[in-house]
């Protein structure tokens, strides 16, 4: 089930909202945000019709982290079948890559119910048309379809492929759960490169990736000994040859 809306303030606002309403794996997009956000209450950006902003209901997940790799690659799979050439990754724990400029990410929220998971609203951002000027606003490194690729895309056409992608996914998952949370660690592809991880008390600190364990934690090396991060936000540092 798809939902196109012209406006909304939040695709995943809107879910939280009438979760009870959509049935399991329904997706709501929107042509427009007004209020799009981002994890800690950052804010999301979205040129208005030329960007993909969307939420899916999931309530059959064992866990949160899983709707986002479960989401993650649909997107994925769109954006290498629309821009075969793009070098795309997954930055941990929710961003999509191309080089050091995110092109999407994605916010995964939980609908708790007397105490336990009743299910997940997760939501991403996609930057498909949106030209340097709206990528220059974000103030952040980031990228779309059209400046990796010099082409626009049709945004009701992508909505409805990610849509079929993400349905088709979430089936593989119910039936090979181990097959999902391997791809979608594979495409994390930072193994060995330093990455400064800061966290929301403001710490910040310079470690080496080193994998994402079967919790969705980021595994890194720090000062010489293994760690677990479950939360942080990651950069990517220069190659040692660059620094
Ligand atoms: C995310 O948060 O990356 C999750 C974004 C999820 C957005 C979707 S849109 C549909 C659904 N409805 C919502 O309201 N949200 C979801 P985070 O890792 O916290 O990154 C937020 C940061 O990314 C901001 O502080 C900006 O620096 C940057 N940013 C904002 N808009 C961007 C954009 N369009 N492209 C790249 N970076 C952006």
């Amino acid at each position: 089930m798809l939902v196109v809306l012209d406006q909304v303030d939040s695709t995943n606002t809107f879910l939280k909202n009438h979760f009870d309403e959509f049935p399991d794996g329904a997706v709501v997009a929107a042509l427009e945000q007004t209020a799009g956000r981002g994890r800690l209450g950052r804010p999301w950006l979205q040129q208005k019709n030329n960007d993909i902003a969307l939420s899916v209901v999931f309530k059959k997940l064992e866990t949160g982290f899983h709707a986002g790799a479960i989401v993650g690659l649909a997107a994925l799979e769109v954006a290498r079948e629309a821009m075969p050439q793009s070098e795309l990754f997954f930055k941990w724990p929710n961003d999509l890559y191309s080089a050091d400029k995110k092109l999407a990410g994605i916010l995964s929220e939980g609908i708790w119910r007397q105490g336990r998971l009743a299910g997940v609203v997760c939501g991403i951002g996609i930057n498909v048309n949106s030209d340097e000027n709206a990528l220059c606003a974000i103030g952040q490194p980031a990228t779309s379809f059209f400046a990796l690729c010099g082409q626009k895309f049709e945004i009701k056409n992508l909505l409805e492929r990610l849509e079929k992608s993400i349905a088709r996914h979430y089936i593989k998952y119910e039936r090979e759960r181990a097959r999902i949370l391997h791809d979608w660690r594979r495409e994390n592809r930072l193994l060995g490169r330093m990455i400064e991880l800061s966290f929301p008390d403001g710490k910040r600190l310079e470690a080496q990736f080193s994998g994402i364990d079967d919790d969705g934690n980021l595994i890194a090396l720090c000062n010489g000994e293994t760690t677990v991060f479950g939360c942080g936000d990651v950069k990517i540092l220069p190659s040692p040859a660059k620094r």
